[in-house]
């Protein structure tokens, strides 16, 4: 039987200015409707913040740009920052932020690829880049299965800011001239469906190069279809092809 598929949670949808997810009170900073994004505030408590930092330092490498064929998981220099992502089980604070994200999103657990930290030092970005995957990219007759063809596309992204940043490094949507500037627990939430119901391409977005301080954020992505890593999946959970 086909495995059933769900929405995230609008992030426009907000109806209070503030809310409270465990024993978290999120305040909800903005709300944009093309690309729909939220800014929450709050999302992660700053003890949440350093442990992610702590746990995951002495782990990172750097970051890949993984091919959705996963034949060319090359570092790349559309991606200059170090990663890691946290194996689900082998950190409790990482499954807790993990949940805690996931609610919020208002998807199943079993939708979320593995919780992907990134540090950039100065002079580190993440250029433009679309979160969802090139659904036309099908590699071919002959090809392996492309994680789109397994998991679904992704339909939702919630970027977590760990550490405060001097200066530079906000996430910004060079479409529609927004960007979110990095603090300590603040987080924004996107998808990616326009109000057209097509891949909204107001959700280009990248990391502004640091200027001068450290910036750590934890990333998670939702697929449409539940999300397993399998022997292909590198370190790495997979970015998109165009970024
Ligand atoms: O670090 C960022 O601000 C950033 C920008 C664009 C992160 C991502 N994309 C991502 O993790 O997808
Ligand atoms: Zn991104």
């Amino acid at each position: 039987m086909a495995a059933v598929s769900a929405q995230p949670n609008d992030p426009t949808a907000f109806s209070r200015n503030r809310f409270v997810v465990g024993d978290t009170v999120v305040a909800v900073d903005s709300v944009v409707e093309s690309p729909r994004l939220a800014v929450l505030s709050g999302m992660l408590s700053l003890a949440e913040c350093d442990a992610l930092i702590a746990e995951s330092r002495a782990l990172m490498a750097p970051s890949l740009v993984i091919d959705e064929h996963n034949v060319d998981n090359t570092v790349h220099d559309t991606r200059t920052s170090s990663g890691m992502h946290f194996v689900p089980g082998t950190s409790a604070v990482a499954d807790a932020v993990q949940r805690k994200i996931m609610s919020v999103i208002g998807l199943p657990i079993d939708r979320a690829e593995p919780l992907q930290v990134l540090r950039y030092g100065p002079g580190e970005e993440y250029v433009a880049h679309f979160d969802f995957f090139d659904a036309h990219d099908d590699g071919g007759a002959d090809a392996p299965p492309t994680t789109v063809s397994l998991y679904g596309q992704r339909v939702a992204t919630m970027i977590c800011y760990l550490s405060a940043v001097e200066s530079g490094g906000a996430t910004v949507f060079p479409e529609v001239g927004f960007e979110v500037r990095p603090l300590p627990g603040r987080a924004v939430y996107f998808t990616y469906v326009g109000a057209n119901g097509a891949l909204d391409p107001m959700s280009l977005h990248g990391g502004a190069p640091v200027h001068e301080g450290e910036k750590w954020i934890v990333t998670q992505w939702c697929r449409e279809r539940p999300y397993r890593a399998t022997a292909t999946t590198s370190w790495a959970a997979p970015t998109p092809t165009n970024s």
